[in-house]
């Protein structure tokens, strides 16, 4: 399973026209793996971020993530019901359970920047700050990869009303 994944990532990597290298944060007891985010489209306000937090000690929270690009941030949950997604805010931030991990990532937990001025362009790095409630802060770069638009998952949205004539 694991070799499977890496060897997906390494081909992954191959294919992507401009690969982004990984790149990670140590904050005490936490190790923060490759916050990244996805270029939105001209006129767009909202962006999203995602990264992973490996705990190596006790229980933790992760309180806010906050970027001088956006107005205000919020902490995400996306869910899915019926068919419909729908997005709550976790007020009271997000758990990382002692020795555990938490992930951010799309279809899931994620942080939304909102009212942002100038929209994330692909390639560049949005700096921010990550708050835990017992760690502190620290500094990170969210790396801004292909708009999600990009993403063979959202194909399926697509109907079939064009071939019917
Ligand atoms: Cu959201």
């Amino acid at each position: 399973m694991k070799k499977t994944l890496i060897r997906a990532a390494m081909m992954a990597a191959l294919f992507v026209a401009t690969p982004v290298l990984a790149h990670e944060y140590k904050l005490g007891q936490l190790e923060i793996d490759h916050p990244y985010s996805r270029a939105m489209l001209p006129g767009a306000v909202v962006g999203a971020g995602y990264l992973k937090v490996v705990n190596h000690g006790d229980a933790d929270r992760l309180l806010r993530v906050t970027t001088p690009r956006a107005q205000s941030s919020q902490l995400h949950e996306m869910q899915m019901s019926d068919d419909m997604m729908s997005m709550q805010e976790m007020g009271d931030g997000l758990e990382i359970p002692a020795h555990g991990v938490l992930e951010l990532k799309p279809g899931a937990f994620h942080v939304m920047f909102m009212n942002v001025a100038q929209p994330f362009k692909e390639g560049e790095r949005v700096k921010a700050t990550l708050t835990f409630e017992k760690a502190g802060s620290v500094d990170v770069d969210f790396v801004v990869g292909p708009p999600a638009g990009d993403q063979p998952a959202h194909d399926h949205h697509g109907d079939h009303t064009d071939h019917a004539q």
